[in-house]
């Protein structure tokens, strides 16, 4: 079944994602003679026109390195450099810009709470509460501050679609929780997980929470005021940002109290051979030259989204994920992994076929131009409890259109028909 014209018009009516596509100039390549239907937004996005310029502007006419220089290009970076900070701090309802920590992706913000907040106020025996849908990022960090400290690990179960079983959330949020930190939206499952409900009860235990927003924040509004979160760790790139730029958000009152992370130039504010001590926030989690480039590039990236509206974007994405849901359940050879309700999850939808491995079906799918990502996507321990070793993962953005859906249907039959399977 495809769409009928009434219901792509529905569709794209308040969300007008052709256009949006317009502004994203790799949508415009070809792979192996077909048009790029890109899917793989879990792992990356595409940047718009806008942020390219930005970044070619920034090397072509601003380069130099930010708060040591005293001539016009430095003063120049720097203030370019600075006027993010305020932009994602409205972005995200931080109070202060103080709050916005600047890092070079989620991995590395999850690394400094664990390595910096971790080792101070984590002692043996507290434990760290985690869930079974967690990334890589949100859970090697933990294992090794755990093993090094003493601490213990404790999971948040998912029941059989992939939504947190909480039940028992009072027996595994103990009183010696020290740290809840938990994906807001998993990358795998997609499923958006009731954050606000459990840093509530975190805080009921007195543990700080960790929100890991970096599949969540590009693709839905999102208040760490309102959800009271500790620590928020996002990355750039995911939301039409450079690499290797990103977040850490947290409470003045508790980064105040933390030492650095990396320490050397930038995040001192006395040096004596025998002797150091930290600038104020943010500087002090900010040592070495930064990505600056990362810096400016995120700032338009940020005023697109905010032009769209994250409502808009929400609404876009439910839409898009219910009519690929819908289109993938006509397949029955393939299993969606994930909750099937778009009221509680986004568009990061993996799936698997009875008769093609992960792998092959993706190559299939880029010999029709069609980009997903096959693999454990970071998250083993994940696939493991699925009982599969990989899975194939379409992921969906602003851009993307119910004809991307529909390409990526045809060119699953056209896999099937390939292995001799249609
Ligand atoms: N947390 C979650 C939930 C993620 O999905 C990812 C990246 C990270 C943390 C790490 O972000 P980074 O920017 O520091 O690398 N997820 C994926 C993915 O699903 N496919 O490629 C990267």
């Amino acid at each position: 079944m495809t769409l009928t014209t009434q219901t792509k018009t529905t569709i794209t009516e308040r969300f007008d994602a052709s256009s949006v596509k317009r502004d994203f100039p790799i949508l415009e390549r070809e792979i192996n003679g077909r048009k790029l239907v890109y899917l793989d937004n879990a792992a990356t996005s595409q940047k718009p026109l806008c942020v390219i310029d930005a970044l070619d502007r920034y090397y072509r006419s601003h380069n130099a390195n930010v708060h040591r220089g005293l001539h016009t290009l430095s003063e120049e970076s720097t203030a370019a450099y600075e006027a993010t900070r305020f932009k994602v701090a409205g972005f995200i309802g931080a109070a202060k810009p103080e709050e916005v920590i600047y890092t070079h992706g989620t991995t590395e913000s999850i690394n400094l709470v664990a390595y910096s907040w971790g080792r101070k106020n984590i002692r043996k025996g507290d434990r760290i509460v985690l869930t079974h849908m967690e990334h890589h990022a949100n859970l090697v960090p933990w294992i090794a501050l755990a093993k090094s400290l003493g601490a213990e690990l404790e999971y948040i179960p998912i029941d059989s679609e992939g939504n947190l079983v909480l039940d028992r959330i009072g027996e595994i949020i103990t009183p010696n929780t020290a740290l809840v930190s938990l994906t807001h939206m998993s990358n795998v499952l997609g499923t958006i997980n009731p954050v606000k409900k459990i840093i509530e009860i975190a805080h009921d235990r007195n543990a700080l929470s960790l929100v890991d927003a970096a599949q969540s924040l590009p693709h839905m509004p999102l208040d760490v005021v309102d959800l009271d979160a500790d620590f928020l760790a996002f990355s750039a790139h995911k939301m039409l940002g450079p690499t290797g730029f990103g977040i850490l958000y947290g409470k003045e009152s508790i980064l105040d109290d933390m030492d650095p992370f990396i320490l050397g130039g930038d995040m001192i504010n006395k040096v004596r051979y025998d002797h150091a001590d930290w600038a104020e926030l943010p500087n002090k989690f900010e040592g070495g030259t930064p990505h600056i480039a990362g810096s400016i590039g995120f700032a338009p990236a940020i005023d697109y989204l905010n032009n769209l509206g994250m409502e808009n974007v929400r609404a876009h994405e439910m839409e898009l994920t219910q009519y690929a849901l819908d289109r993938l359940s006509e397949l029955r050879s393939i299993r969606v992994f994930g909750p099937r309700d778009v009221d509680r999850r986004g568009g990061a939808i993996s799936f698997s076929d009875s008769d093609i491995h992960p792998h092959d079906l993706a190559q299939i799918l880029d010999t029709n131009g069609v980009a997903v990502r096959a693999g454990h996507h970071c998250a083993q321990p994940l696939h493991n409890l699925l009982g599969v070793g990989s899975t194939a993962r379409a992921s969906f953005y602003i851009y993307n259109t119910p004809d991307d859906v529909d390409r990526l249907i045809d060119a699953i039959h056209e896999a099937r028909r390939y292995f001799g399977h249609e």
